[in-house]
């Protein structure tokens, strides 16, 4: 049972990790890419689109919610091999290694994602090397050995399942709790204790345990009256009130923000095919503005409720530059050093009408720590590609 959970659940994991990937558009280039040795493994790059604007925020926060309520059910599977786990066979036959190989790479590429991805979610950046990399390679490793694993399983899992009733195993009480029958594998013991607990409770404490992971975890993707639920997560209230009060990932202090940078002195530098503009963030203030009710969605599976941004749109922006039809644009900050101060979008992020230089947040100037004196706010794109402190546009064919 906990094998079919897994069956279900594995794969969805890996796909919204995947569609996660290529939200990023690393094929963009250096500035957006953080695994420059992909290769093969970048295949499937598209174009990540902008509608719906929702979409990063289902997403992701699909593939956290689920990660995090998975692992009792993950646990739970491990505990019920654990004679055959830390078994070290001799290698009997080619074929033998080689499971034996596949299963040293499911169990340890398993662990290896989700203790890097809660590792991640609760921001104990502890990694040698970036998270992203090493969560990315380590999806490879484990889904080979994942699919491997299911080709050699599948029938034994449905047998299983087939050979006797739930019903009736969820009503056997603990005296008539007998142990398995013995298998051709030996995964089961061959001369088990006496049972300490009925295969309901079993199953019914993995239940419990995701589903009290799901309540605490799944607000601070749902938002609303429900983010005060996600008692798990690190961005789990709203900070302080007035129309700043949405999640900070960053602040300016954190990254370094100089102030001198996003004071007076600030201006908007935008490039293009005309000459190099130059605007005071009062200029820009004059121009035309527009409004768009936009989330931040954030890889760690946290995301806020749709806020007012009100600014220009890249796409304006683009014509002043002289390249109406731009295909890319470098989004840089102030930000001197840290891996997100510098962004390139595509063409379809900048001529969705949505997409701005937001300049003023809820009918109020933007906060410092929400990216003053301007930031990018697009659909559908991950957080971090919404760089905030902005002080550069350079458009591109
Ligand atoms: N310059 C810069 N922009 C940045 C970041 C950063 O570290 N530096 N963090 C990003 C991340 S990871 C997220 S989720 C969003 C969060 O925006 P908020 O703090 O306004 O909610 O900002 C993004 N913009
Ligand atoms: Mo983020």
């Amino acid at each position: 049972m906990f094998g079919l959970v897994l069956l279900v659940g594995i794969p969805v994991l890996f796909l919204t990790g995947a569609l996660s990937y290529a939200a990023y558009n690393p094929d963009l280039g250096p500035h957006n890419d953080m695994t420059p040795d992909k290769g093969l493994l970048g295949f499937y790059l598209f174009d990540w689109p902008t509608h719906p604007y929702w979409l990063y925020r289902l997403t992701q926060g699909v593939h956290v919610t689920l990660g995090v309520v998975l692992v009792p059910v993950l646990l739970g599977k491990l505990w019920s091999v654990i004679p055959k786990l830390f078994e070290w066979l001799p290698v009997r036959s080619v074929a033998h290694g080689l499971e034996r190989l596949s299963l040293l790479m499911l169990v340890g590429g398993v662990i290896f994602e989700f203790v890097t991805g809660i590792l991640n979610i609760q921001l104990y950046y502890v990694f040698p090397g970036s998270f992203y990399t090493l969560h990315f390679y380590g999806a490879w490793v484990f889904i080979a050995a994942f699919v491997v694993h299911v080709c050699l399983r599948l029938g034994r899992m449905s047998r299983a399942l087939g050979s006797r009733s739930l019903a009736t195993e969820l009503r056997t009480d603990l005296a008539h709790t007998v142990p398995e029958p013995p298998d051709p594998d030996g995964l089961v013991p061959t001369a088990p204790a006496a049972p300490t607990m009925t295969r309901r409770g079993a199953v019914g404490l993995v239940g419990v345990g995701s589903l009290a992971l799901l309540v605490v975890t799944a607000g601070q993707s749902i938002g609303g009256r429900l983010r005060n639920t996600a008692l798990f997560a690190p961005h789990n209230r709203n900070p302080g009130g007035g129309p700043m009060d949405f999640q900070i990932n960053k602040t300016a202090a954190a990254v370094g923000i100089n102030p001198a940078h996003v004071g007076p002195a600030w201006r908007l530098e935008v490039r293009g095919r005309a000459p190099t503009l130059v605007f005071t963030r009062a200029q820009l203030l004059a121009m035309r503005r527009h409004d768009a009710l936009l989330p931040i969605a954030c890889v760690e599976g946290w995301s806020t409720d749709d806020q007012h941004w009100s600014g220009l749109r890249l796409t304006d922006l683009a014509a002043m530059a002289g390249l109406p039809g731009a295909g890319s644009v470098l989004v840089e900050s102030v930000q001197s050093r840290g891996a997100f101060r510098s962004v390139v979008l595509r063409g379809n992020q900048i001529h969705d009408p949505r997409s701005l230089l937001a300049l003023r947040v809820n009918g109020a100037d933007l906060s410092l720590d929400h990216g003053y004196p301007a930031r990018i706010i697009v659909p559908a794109n991950p957080g971090v590609n919404n760089t905030k402190w902005v002080h550069r546009l350079t458009f591109r064919t």
